[in-house]
């Protein structure tokens, strides 16, 4: 009976029970996990001292939770008084026991090519890298700014920075020669680690390049350059600046103690956008991040000691950091590392690294299952998969259709869907369902981990209780949750505690079923989210307005089959400019040019005037309809300066181009 409710219950609705033979050899069974819930919220102290435990620490914390979202009395303390090193727990901890073990397995993208560390060499690798930045003259608390290819080094680069201190940043290697600059400059760096160019689906990416724009940008202030060699481009090399890696290596020693870090020091910043203004640096620190890291790492995919895990992230962006290194090798886990795209040289790609590699956990994004999807069922039946067990899915909600075919196409409906929902701030997995303990929903990020205490607010803040759909907030502080805006804490209050006093707000919407199981609905303010990146629609409209036609811009997000969200952008052009398709283009590429590759425009209307209140603020929600082609459902514009605007832009509204 089973398979009539399936074909007559949308996919939405469904719910998988736990595949029967993994249930039987997960970590956590229903009970273990109810009874960690439930400590979680009774003893918190308790509870995450143990946590703790799974850390190595150079000094025992006595202190371990001290935090308070009051604007008062605001703080977020975690093992305050303990020291440890990031690096020593990624790495000196298992030599003796997983010296010998795979730490990462790298996948190049040329399908003949990989390479493997075992924990032993990256802790060789990572050491003298670490003096190779001391000998350019980093010290503990300097940024380095990491703008990188995926390739084990990036790995390696980051782990010697926590090694002796330095706060890394790590810059996606898509970002744009301005976007590098104005990463540097936020943070004051002054080294920056390349490489001569980058690899992806067999074309190569000027990387070295792209550093030598970023650093002839006024405001730049970098005294060395660091780089790799990857692809044996031709590169110019600044005299005095710029070193290659190899030479620099093989002049320093291969010994370098671990520097004892307080848990509260920083160790990374990474950009993320909001929805106001430039990119934010979010910084977050040793102890609670690890703690958070490993911990949601082992219980979100069920680890085992001889698991395969990939996750097919950049290391340009969180998910990079916390499950692809940090978390996995604090772990003492095999990760894998791919350097190429899911449908280069073919759409098999993914699964022919699974079955090469052996891997048993596959962590990737919702926007790669749909265009894997779109090449149909063929691709992946032409690989084995049969050492899959486990499959994760981050960045995005994942529509169920999607979600079906990892699950049955992928996964052959035996391997349990982990669907993480999580963010840059909160530095690792906040809501999921725990594989072979709690039923699947297509589409759910199902519930909160350990410690993680959602609501749901509406616009007035007041809670939300039972079967319900509103804002989502957090009440209280979780170990891995960011601590400031890098040097700019009161943008940090403003952005996230601001809006629900006393509550982190998420930027997301959210609903809640009857059953409890939490459904993220999308981000609720002006940032969009195209096939997984984030991005802020205040960048993109202030790189529009920078190009010499452009009196004014605004940019929405519209529902996109392949990309999630698609960016449509509404032009008001200076007078005398001719709005026609080669300026289109022109925007196009003028967008591209600013921010990156991952910023493409969708669709550019021409608009002689936008929706404005008489106050002079654009109505983004019409935009939106208009965009979503809600025409019908405008909802109330009596408040608009000028309502014949309005039948203007729909009476031009841009169909696919
Ligand atoms: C890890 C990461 C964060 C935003 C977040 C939300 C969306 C991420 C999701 C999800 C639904 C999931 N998001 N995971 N939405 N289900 N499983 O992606 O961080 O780049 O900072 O993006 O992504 O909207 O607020 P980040």
């Amino acid at each position: 009976m089973a398979h009539l409710a399936e074909q007559t219950v949308a996919p939405a609705e469904r719910v998988h029970p736990v595949p029967a033979d993994f249930a039987q050899k997960t970590n956590l069974d229903p009970a273990g996990y109810l009874a960690m819930r439930q400590e979680a919220e009774t003893d918190p102290v308790a509870f995450w001292a143990r946590e703790g435990q799974r850390l190595d620490w150079i000094e025992p914390y006595t202190k371990v939770k001290d935090t308070s979202f009051d604007l008062q009395d605001f703080r977020i303390k975690w093992y305050e008084d303990g020291v440890l090193n990031v690096a020593a727990n990624c790495l000196d901890r298992h030599l003796k026991t997983r010296g010998d073990k795979p730490a990462i397995i790298w996948e190049a993208d040329d399908p003949s090519k990989s390479r493997t560390l075992t924990y032993r060499d990256l802790f060789e690798e990572v050491c003298r890298f670490a003096n190779v930045l001391k000998d350019l003259g980093v010290e503990r608390g300097d940024r380095v700014t990491l703008y990188l290819p995926m390739i084990p080094e990036a790995a390696v680069a980051m782990l010697a920075c926590a090694r002796i201190g330095a706060i890394h940043s790590v810059v996606f290697a898509g970002f744009s020669p301005e976007a590098l600059a104005g990463r540097l400059i936020d943070c004051g760096s002054q080294v920056i680690v390349t490489a001569d160019g980058g690899v992806r689906g067999g074309k190569s990416v000027p990387l070295k390049a792209n550093v030598d724009r970023a650093c002839e940008q006024e405001g730049v202030d970098v005294h060395s350059v660091l780089v790799i060699r990857r692809t044996d481009d031709p590169v110019k090399m600044v005299e005095g600046r710029d070193h290659w890696l190899e030479d620099c290596a093989a002049l320093v020693s291969a010994e370098c103690p671990a520097v004892p870090m307080g848990a509260e020091d920083p160790l990374f910043i990474l950009y993320t956008s909001g929805s106001t203004g430039k990119p934010k640096g979010v910084l977050h620190t040793s102890g609670g991040y690890l703690v958070w890291a490993a911990m949601t790492h082992e219980y979100a995919f069920d680890l085992k000691e001889d698991d395969v895990y990939w996750c097919s992230a950049d290391i340009g962006w969180v998910t990079g950091h916390s499950y692809i290194v940090y978390g996995p090798l604090a772990n003492g886990a095999t990760t894998v590392m791919f350097e190429g795209v899911p449908t280069w040289p073919d759409a098999s790609r993914f699964w022919q690294v699974v079955d090469k590699h052996q891997v048993s956990t596959f962590y990737t994004a919702p926007t790669a299952i749909r265009a894997l999807m779109r090449e149909g069922d063929a691709p992946v039946q032409a690989t084995s998969r049969k050492s899959l067990r486990l499959l994760g899915t981050v960045g995005e909600p994942i529509n169920p259709e999607a979600w079906e075919w990892y699950y049955r196409t992928v996964g052959e409906a035996r391997c349990p869907i982990v669907d993480t929902w999580w963010q840059t701030e909160t530095g690792g997995t906040m809501m999921m369902p725990i594989p072979g303990t709690t039923d699947q929903k297509p589409g759910a990020a199902s519930h909160p981990f350990f410690g993680v205490t959602p609501a749901l607010l509406d616009a007035e803040g007041r809670e939300l209780t039972g079967a319900a759909e509103g804002n989502l907030v957090i009440r209280d502080s979780w170990p891995g949750q960011m601590r400031t805006v890098y040097g700019d804490h009161q943008r940090f209050i403003d952005t996230y505690f601001s809006a629900y006093p006393g509550n982190y707000f998420t930027g997301d919407g959210c609903r809640r079923d009857a059953d409890g199981f939490y459904w993220i609905t999308g981000r609720v303010d002006d940032v969009l989210n195209v096939s997984g990146h984030r991005m802020g629609t205040a960048e993109i409209e202030s790189a529009l307005v920078a190009h010499p036609a452009v009196a004014e811009a605004a940019v929405v997000g519209y529902p996109h089959d392949l990309k999630g969200q698609g960016i449509y952008a509404y032009v008001t052009l200076k007078a005398g400019q001719e709005g026609d398709d080669d300026l289109r283009r022109g925007l196009i590429r003028h967008v591209r040019a600013e921010i990156g590759p991952i910023a493409i425009l969708d669709k550019v209307q021409f608009a002689p005037g936008l929706p404005k209140t008489r106050s002079g603020k654009i109505m983004r929600r019409i935009l939106r309809k208009i965009a979503e082609n809600s025409i019908d459902s405008l909802g109330d514009t009596s408040t608009l300066a000028d309502p014949g605007v309005v039948d203007e832009l729909i009476a031009h509204r841009c169909s696919d181009i």
